[in-house]
């Protein structure tokens, strides 16, 4: 297996911008009485009081894309007893390049969460005493206030519980949804709960879990140090980095390994989510086609078939399949390549066995 977690120690350093500061983004619940806003700038100080290099401990973000709960396998409808952990973590966006990554579970996207129409869950949602920021989850799979964020809003060291029933089938997005709520999702809070329609999903040999979403920080790309959240890219949808699973190139044979690694004549479903929280991702396979593929992640619509690119806007998903005729490497990107080329967005299906020289022939 090479997505195991890892944990680096590298330096951090206080040239890049500033260190984000939290407080005061509590919205109507903040202590003074006064509005958090989007614009962030009061919020934000210099590092002053950080020596200039300080050793920080950084966590992997990366969400392993295997790490999928199994296919739903009963008929009748269940309750399931789902917890929801917020981990606010410093990591890495590349080698050299750490962030404060907020996250559901400490991974980018976030668990995904797996019931069957019909299915209730009974949610328990923990914002941790170490955390600095109120957050709660949106789920778009939920009919009720804010899908579930406003009773799930919790400041730090708080717990909340919702109790929902997942009427209608598809892959839908869950995300923060406080009062800077761009920039909750912009660090990671974000990921996918898939509602599996009655009849079930047809069996594929692999299942493949990928997120996109927008870094907005102070500094270029590959500048080394402590990378600040950076307001003024926010607002104008400007992102540092446009990346896969919270890290540039994270699931690529260089970084945390292959997305997944199947043989010819295999089948794939790739679930996608695209927190955005700004930019549309125009999602598609170097070298494959979408088999089919299902437009926003809708399970109760036919799906489209024989797909090159598919646009997938920020707070939505799709769900699509891949064949595997020949071998070779696969790559998943956003077809606005300069997110590809410059900014990190890049996963990688590596493709093993026997050519196919009928289909494919590079030595004619
Ligand atoms: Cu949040």
């Amino acid at each position: 297996m090479d997505n195991q977690p890892n944990r680096r120690t590298v330096l951090r350093t206080a040239a890049v911008g500033g260190s984000f500061v939290v407080a005061g983004c509590l919205g109507s619940s903040a202590p003074n009485g006064s509005e958090g806003t989007v614009d962030g700038s009061a919020q934000q100080t210099a590092d002053e009081g950080l020596p200039d290099a300080k050793a920080v401990d950084t966590d992997r973000v990366a969400a392993d894309p295997t790490d999928i709960p199994d296919p739903v396998d009963w008929d009748e409808p269940r309750e399931h007893d789902h917890t929801v952990t917020v981990e606010e973590v410093t990591a890495e966006i590349e080698p050299g390049v750490t962030f404060d990554y907020m996250t559901y579970g400490g991974q980018v996207p976030g668990p995904m969460v797996r019931v069957r129409q019909g299915d209730t869950v009974n949610l328990t949602f923990e914002n941790p005493e170490d955390s600095n920021l109120p957050h709660n989850v949106d789920y778009h799979a939920v009919y009720g206030p804010g899908g579930g964020a406003e009773a799930t809003t919790t400041a730090p060291d708080e717990t909340a519980q919702l109790r929902f029933k997942a009427t209608y089938p598809g892959a839908y997005i869950y995300h923060c949804a406080v009062q800077n709520m761009d920039m909750h999702i912009s660090a990671g809070m974000f990921g996918i709960i898939l509602v599996e329609p009655q009849g079930g999903l047809t069996d594929v040999d692999h299942e493949i879990y990928l997120g996109q979403h927008g870094l907005y920080t102070k500094g270029e790309v590959g500048e080394e140090g402590h990378h600040a959240f950076d307001v003024d890219s926010l607002l104008t949808e400007n992102p540092t980095y446009v990346v896969m699973n919270g890290e540039k190139y994270a699931m690529t044979a260089d970084v945390h390994g292959h997305a997944a690694t199947v043989k010819t004549g295999d089948t794939a479903r790739v679930y996608f989510v695209n927190g955005g929280p700004n930019i549309t991702s125009s999602f598609h396979p170097i070298g494959n086609v979408w088999k089919n593929m299902y437009p926003q992640g809708s399970l109760s619509t036919t799906p489209q078939t024989n797909i090159q690119t598919t646009p997938v806007p920020p707070g939505s998903t799709t769900i699509a399949t891949m064949e595997f005729p020949v071998p070779g490497t696969i790559k998943l990107v956003d077809h606005a390549l300069t997110r590809v080329a410059r900014k990190g967005c890049l996963a990688t299906v590596n493709v093993t066995g026997e050519e196919n020289s009928e289909v494919f022939n590079d030595k004619p």
